[in-house]
């Protein structure tokens, strides 16, 4: 995971360079934090503790402006950390993929999938994106490179008649994990929203004792923009852990801490890639970390 975030931590690097922590870097740091996708509330917070700090010690008292940023970071995401425990208490566990077009949720479905079998569990994979012409060529392309087993209907059938026959096909194959790929919507379209709560009500009424979670994808580079599309997500069937893909490549990790601060939706995974094995838990000090990382002071 480390070095996601290249080309964040290269400009902090070279704001830092050589140079006092005076008036100039802090300006230069406040208006990287900014481009980095950081939100007003948390990039006036780590300035004002800067500035306070700057005032407050001597010539000799150093002082790390990135310990102070990362120490704030750290803060606000208490409590965003939660990872996918196998063996799981109930089988199968089903795991929901949903978010806008071109998210990643299919490859984040392949790369979850993958990740769980590495890890003995046996995973069937649904194809619940019945709308897309492409989209059962693109799962299938998966499964077959990763030997996954999936079940997936023709182009233009009822998603939640498929998702209902994978969850039947999964216990009946004794899987331990189902994840279901769903098509991207706008969450301003009210009857894909509500195709989305007919799939998971159709799940549950196949199973009232399912263990299901609905988990969000969401892509990291395009920043805050996400959080609004989040939340009428989650007004529409709850959300019960989030995905943040692209963040490789991306100068923009700070939005990360906005999400979760408008959300307070754990972060199970973050997507650094397109290869199978570009998922990795979310951890909050690796993150910061990566954030921070060569930067000095
Ligand atoms: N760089 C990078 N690319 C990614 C990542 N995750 C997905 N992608 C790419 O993003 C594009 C869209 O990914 P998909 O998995 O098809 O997205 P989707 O949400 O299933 O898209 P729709 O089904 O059309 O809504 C593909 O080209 C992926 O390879 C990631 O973590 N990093
Ligand atoms: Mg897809």
């Amino acid at each position: 995971m480390l070095g996601i975030f290249r080309k964040f931590s290269d400009n902090l690097s070279s704001i830092f360079k050589s140079k006092e922590l005076d008036e100039d870097t802090v300006e230069a740091l406040e208006a990287l934090l900014y481009t980095a996708d950081f939100g007003t509330q948390i990039v006036q917070e780590i300035i004002a503790e800067i500035r306070l700090k700057i005032k407050k010690s001597t010539a000799k008292e150093a002082f790390s402006a990135s310990d102070i940023a990362s120490g704030i970071i750290r803060e606000k995401l208490i409590g965003s950390e939660k990872s996918l425990q196998f063996p799981f208490i109930k089988k199968p566990k089903v795991i929901t993929l949903l978010g806008v077009n071109g998210a990643g949720k299919t490859t984040t479905a392949a790369k979850l999938a993958y990740k769980l079998q590495n890890s003995g569990a046996s995973v069937l994979l649904s194809a619940c994106d019945t709308f897309r012409a492409a989209a059962n060529e693109q799962i299938k392309s998966w499964a077959e490179t990763l030997k996954i087993e999936l079940i997936s209907s023709h182009h233009g059938a009822d998603s939640a008649a498929v998702a209902f026959d994978s969850l039947v096909a999964a216990k009946k194959r004794d899987h331990d994990l189902l994840i279901i790929d769903t098509a991207g919507r706008l969450h301003t379209k009210t009857n894909l929203m509500q195709e989305l709560e007919k799939l998971d009500r159709v799940l549950k009424k196949q199973d009232p004792e399912i263990d299901i979670e609905n988990w969000l994808v969401i892509d990291g580079s395009i920043g805050s923009n996400s959080i609004e599309q989040a939340k009428a997500f989650n007004a529409t069937i709850p959300i019960h852990g989030l995905i943040i893909t692209k963040l490789d490549g991306t100068s923009r990790g700070g939005s990360i801490i906005g999400i979760y601060q408008s959300l307070k939706i754990p972060i199970y995974f973050i997507g650094v890639g397109e290869q199978p094995e570009d998922l990795y838990p979310f951890n909050i000090n690796q993150y910061t970390e990566a954030l921070f990382k060569d930067s000095t002071p």
